[in-house]
């Protein structure tokens, strides 16, 4: 029985651990520095060279990147080696602007699979498993990434991608799937298709579930157990870093392992950009110590959670983070699917609506549902339901096609949404997450 378990490094003493962090960050300041003039750009404007960093100690003398230096860096700014080195792209699923496109190497690509092996096993994967990988594949990390984990693992490795719900349940039941990767989303709809089969949770094989890519709720893992008869684990990552795997959960369920072999993380505070003591809420940062093609210096995720080195019962020793409570920015994950309210904005103006709109999101029965509320100007207002229906019909067609989901839609009347005086709230997130 193969397993992905490395305790010489899961397990290893702090400062084992931090000798290890000093080391690799330090390589990674020269190597930024001496192949990333838009990073070395930031470091002499901060007034520091690589002498300065001798140890993770020296961190945070380091300059942040944001969401907004990868926009600016856009497509090839921020490489870390000749492209002719990189043999992968990945990409965040935002459909408008300068989506976020993360170079690989083969070495990249190791990291990055070796991190989700790490994963799997933590969820008590090993050789004899059967692992249906149902994130998406192509440009989301989340199918690539736990699939590259799987063979490393040795589990026969079901690529089935999302969708096509009754052939996903159809191969785990004949192809005796025991471990699932896909949205906490999408597990519960499986979970309720799966009832509308009349199957019970003994009926299919699967013993565990490795979920993440959005925020889900403790409420939801136990729906999710229940329905599927699993256990199901938490599984964090972003592309900028690699993909999945950053994090993961182990047997203790109890936030989730950071690969500190690879990366080490921050916690700051979102206003100021002070760095914050273990066990604070505030923004995660994440510096990438062994990455060649996208490293990733301070790198500002804007998602908020808390950081704790408790001992954990697994034995690993690797700090945890806890779910991320949100992000500081305003981009929606529904469904599985990034969703910025800017491209909402987009269908709606290209099709003569004023930009008086409100989203509302909710979770009903564990699936989230988006409501786009519009306003008629006072040209288009009518009563006649034909062609009010004929209105909706199109806008849900347009968001559907710019989206990649559907969106319930309602007209509503002029001066019907309130007007902000500042900024204006444009969404409404019910989901209690
Ligand atoms: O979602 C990578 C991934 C794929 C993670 C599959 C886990 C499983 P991005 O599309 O770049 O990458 O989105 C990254 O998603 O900054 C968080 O806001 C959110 N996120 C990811 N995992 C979790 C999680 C992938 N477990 C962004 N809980 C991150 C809450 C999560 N939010």
């Amino acid at each position: 029985m193969e397993r992905y378990f490395q305790p010489e490094i899961e397990c290893a003493p702090r400062e084992k651990i931090k000798a290890i962090q000093d080391e690799r960050l330090v390589a990674q300041v020269k190597h930024v520095w001496d192949n990333v003039p838009y990073y070395r750009k930031k470091m002499e404007e901060a007034g520091i060279t690589p002498d300065d960093i001798r140890s993770s100690d020296d961190l945070h003398k380091l300059p942040f990147l944001s969401k907004a230096d990868l926009r600016e860096a856009y497509p090839y700014g921020l490489l870390g080696v000749p492209l002719k080195d990189c043999v992968r792209i990945q990409s965040t699923s935002g459909t408008t602007g300068k989506r976020v496109v993360a170079f690989y190497t083969h070495h990249d690509i190791d990291l990055w699979e070796e991190c989700c092996a790490r994963a799997i096993t933590a969820a008590g994967g090993t050789d004899e498993d059967v692992c249906q990988v149902s994130y998406g594949y192509g440009l989301f990390t989340g199918g690539p990434g736990l699939n590259g984990g799987s063979h490393k693992v040795g589990c026969l490795t079901i690529p089935t991608s999302s969708g096509n719900t009754e052939r996903q349940i159809m191969f785990i039941r004949d192809l005796n799937a025991t471990i699932l990767c896909c949205t906490p989303s999408y597990a519960a709809y499986l979970g309720e298709t799966m009832k509308e089969m009349g199957l019970k949770p003994e009926d299919i094989p699967l013993k565990a579930g490795i979920f993440g890519a959005e925020a889900w709720s403790e409420e939801m893992r136990h729906d999710i157990e229940k329905t599927l008869g699993i256990k199901a684990y938490d599984i964090y990552g972003l592309t900028e870093l690699s993909g999945p795997g950053v994090s993961f959960e182990c047997s203790a369920q109890s936030g989730m392992h950071i690969n500190e072999d690879h990366f080490i993380a921050e916690i700051i505070d979102p206003e100021t950009g002070e760095v914050l003591p273990e066990g604070t809420q505030g923004e995660l940062v994440f510096t990438s110590i062994d990455k060649q093609a996208f490293p990733m210096m301070r790198y500002r995720t804007r998602d908020i959670c808390t950081l704790t080195r408790e001992k954990c019962s697994c034995g690993r020793t690797h700090v945890k983070m806890t779910k991320p409570k949100g992000r500081t920015d305003d981009m929606l994950i529904i469904r599985g699917v990034n969703v910025f309210p800017s491209q909402i904005e987009t269908v709606l103006l290209n099709k003569g609506y004023p930009a008086n709109y409100q989203i509302v999101v909710d979770r009903v029965n564990n699936t989230d549902t988006l409501d786009v509320q519009v306003e008629m100007t006072q040209e288009m207002f009518t009563d006649n339901l034909g062609e009010i229906s004929a209105r909706q019909k199109d806008i849900v067609e347009g968001l559907k096609s710019m989206l990649g989901i559907k969106a319930h839609v309602s007209l509503v009347a002029p001066k019907s949404i309130t007007r902000s005086e500042g900024k204006a709230v444009r969404v409404i997130d019910k989901r209690k997450i």
